[in-house]
């Protein structure tokens, strides 16, 4: 059997023998990943370590932070302030972005994060994950807010760490995309599986079904057809999954294929979605696409939004390419 490759030594060998990533970065990404181990031992720790439960405060979103939440954001914060290879982050979890202190140098990356995604699942052991994105800072101007709004084509890196049976770090730097499992005997993220392919088609779908009567026309009929099942227009029975956790459900999608649909609709029409473009949609559909699959908001490619705000939302659909396209072009109809 061949030698286990390791986190650190396939950014080397992306960085020296692909040109594909700068040094800078391939530190970045050594630092997200040990952030993301810490936030793995926090998250199974649960009820021993007192991390479970709502902080009693609530994010720029209005929703309620949970203890997890928190630690998660500043153990990300903590890693990666004072290596000199970012000049500022932003995170679900913070109402604006936080700029590197003075007392460190200032390093040319941005770094986006929903440091829980999948908050609900936090406190009833089901799997939990860390969403990242990387962007470059375009100019030398002092770093602002604005410096962040770029389109998803613009990312330089995005992955997630799932943590779920194994706590599994996905990576992809737009050479493919790469699955690593963590050895907690070794402490070291490992290559588990390489160039990780979407399958075009599919017969499994996920949504949240109980907000199917505010809806928009094209998904429900989507999704009507694929509960006709054989009989119906689509020829086929269809299998559904709602983990509620979109790392969880997009990590099944990158292993065996699927659609996940997160649609705008009717109880906030002012809202795009309730899905984060930035740090949640972007990373996500950069990962999936990179996997031969596609991401649409149901009008347009997800990564050539150009974002006007931080926190801004969109409606996501994303995972088997066939299925993708099929749904964005009821939406043309
Ligand atoms: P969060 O970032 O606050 O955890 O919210 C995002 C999550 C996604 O992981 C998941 O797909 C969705 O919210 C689930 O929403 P719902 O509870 O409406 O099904
Ligand atoms: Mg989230």
């Amino acid at each position: 059997m061949s030698k286990p490759v390791s986190l650190s030594r396939y950014l080397v060998e992306e960085q020296r023998l692909h040109g594909k990533i700068p040094a800078q970065l391939r530190l970045l990404l050594e630092v997200v990943a040990r952030a993301c181990k810490g936030i793995s031992h926090a998250v199974n720790k649960g009820a021993l370590g007192d991390v479970l439960g709502s902080a009693g405060s609530e994010n720029v979103q209005g929703e309620v932070q949970k203890k997890l939440d928190i630690i998660a954001n500043e153990v990300l914060i903590e890693a990666n302030e004072w290596g000199g290879h970012l000049a500022a982050m932003a995170s679900e979890e913070m109402d604006s972005i936080y700029v590197v202190p003075n007392r460190y140098p200032q390093g040319e990356y941005l770094l986006l994060f929903d440091p829980l995604d999948g908050s609900s699942n936090i406190d009833v052991n089901v799997s939990i994950g860390t969403i990242f994105s990387v962007l470059q800072k375009t100019d030398s101007q002092a770093v602002s807010e604005h410096d962040f709004l770029q389109s998803g084509a613009s990312q330089v890196a995005a992955g997630y760490c799932v943590y779920g049976p194994q706590t599994m770090l996905v990576l992809t730097v737009g050479d493919g995309v790469m699955m690593f499992t963590l050895d907690r005997e070794q402490g070291s993220f490992v290559l588990t599986q390489e160039n990780v392919q979407i399958p075009q088609d599919t017969q499994e779908f996920a949504i949240n079904m109980s907000n199917m009567r505010h809806w928009a026309a094209p998904v429900k009929r989507y999704v009507d057809e694929c509960l006709q099942g054989q009989e119906g227009v689509r020829g086929k029975n269809f299998n559904m999954r709602w983990i509620a956790s979109m790392v969880a459900d997009v990590h099944r999608i990158l292993m065996r294929g699927g659609i996940f649909m997160y649609p705008w609709d009717q109880r906030e029409p002012n809202k795009p979605g309730k899905l984060r473009l930035m740090y949640e949609a972007n990373p996500m559909s950069w990962l999936v696409e990179q996997a031969g699959g596609a991401a649409t908001n149901g009008h347009q490619r997800i990564l050539d939004i150009q974002p006007t705000q931080l926190h801004e939302r969109v409606s996501v659909i994303l995972g088997s390419k066939n299925e993708v396209d099929r749904v964005t072009a009821y939406h043309a109809d």
